[in-house]
């Protein structure tokens, strides 16, 4: 029942996608990478209009992963590791400057990996918070400590103005569906180690192959 799914979307179904991304030979699978970020895109649309400005440059990036996914090259997107491979042997990355491939899986992939930190982050300090703090204040630190050093000052500004919208952490802990605010809690307690482990590897892969700083 497609509707009744909708309805009882719960953040537990981005976290599950996030435990399958990681494969047995440590390499990042990209399908279950954007399963989860589609999931979280679909959360962060529900937390309202305010949000749907954050969310939409992340649809933006995981459609042109998702293109690459459904091209004649998709075996070489399969993972992480596979398209970093197969893009920098190929020519494929602008390494200095945007010009030839302004939308390389690479460059792509590395915004989503960064706002990952920061979403890891931001659920981290939501799981430890106490039961009355501001969800406000856990999300707009995180993200000063996170993804803000890499967005100018006019996202930087619209972003905090969007997180002046958010609830209380336990109104908050229960938007995510997954029972009270207890449950949710233990939820995230089980899920982030997953979500960390894909950040680790995607991060010493990029480090690995000097790829942080792609423009
Ligand atoms: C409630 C907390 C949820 C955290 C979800 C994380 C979503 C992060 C998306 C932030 C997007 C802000 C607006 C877009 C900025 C782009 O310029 C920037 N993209 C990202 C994903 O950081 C950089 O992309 P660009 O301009 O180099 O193509």
């Amino acid at each position: 029942n497609m509707a009744a799914g909708a309805e009882t979307f719960s953040l537990r179904e981005v976290l599950v996608a996030f435990t399958a991304c990681v494969s047995e030979q440590r390499e990042v699978r990209v399908d279950p990478y954007l399963a989860g970020w589609k999931g979280l895109v679909r959360f962060l649309n529900c937390l309202g209009t305010i949000f749907s400005f954050i969310s939409k440059d992340a649809v933006t990036k995981i459609e042109i992963i998702e293109n690459y996914r459904n091209s004649d090259q998709r075996e070489k997107y399969l993972t992480v590791q596979s398209m970093v491979e197969y893009e920098l042997a190929n020519g494929l990355v602008d390494l200095q400057q945007r010009s030839k491939h302004p939308n390389s899986g690479c460059r792509t992939f590395l915004r989503l990996h960064r706002a990952l930190h920061w979403l890891q982050m931001f659920l981290e300090g939501l799981r430890t918070g106490e039961d009355n703090s501001k969800t406000s204040v856990i999300c707009s630190e995180t993200y000063n400590a996170s993804l803000a050093n890499y967005h100018p000052w006019i996202i930087r500004k619209a972003a905090g103005v969007a997180f002046c919208a958010l609830p209380t952490r336990n109104t908050f802990l229960e938007t995510m569906n997954v029972g009270t605010a207890e449950e949710a809690v233990a939820m995230l307690g089980d899920a982030l180690p997953y979500i960390c482990e894909v950040y680790k590897i995607t991060e010493e892969l990029y480090a690995q192959h000097k790829l942080l700083d792609l423009p």
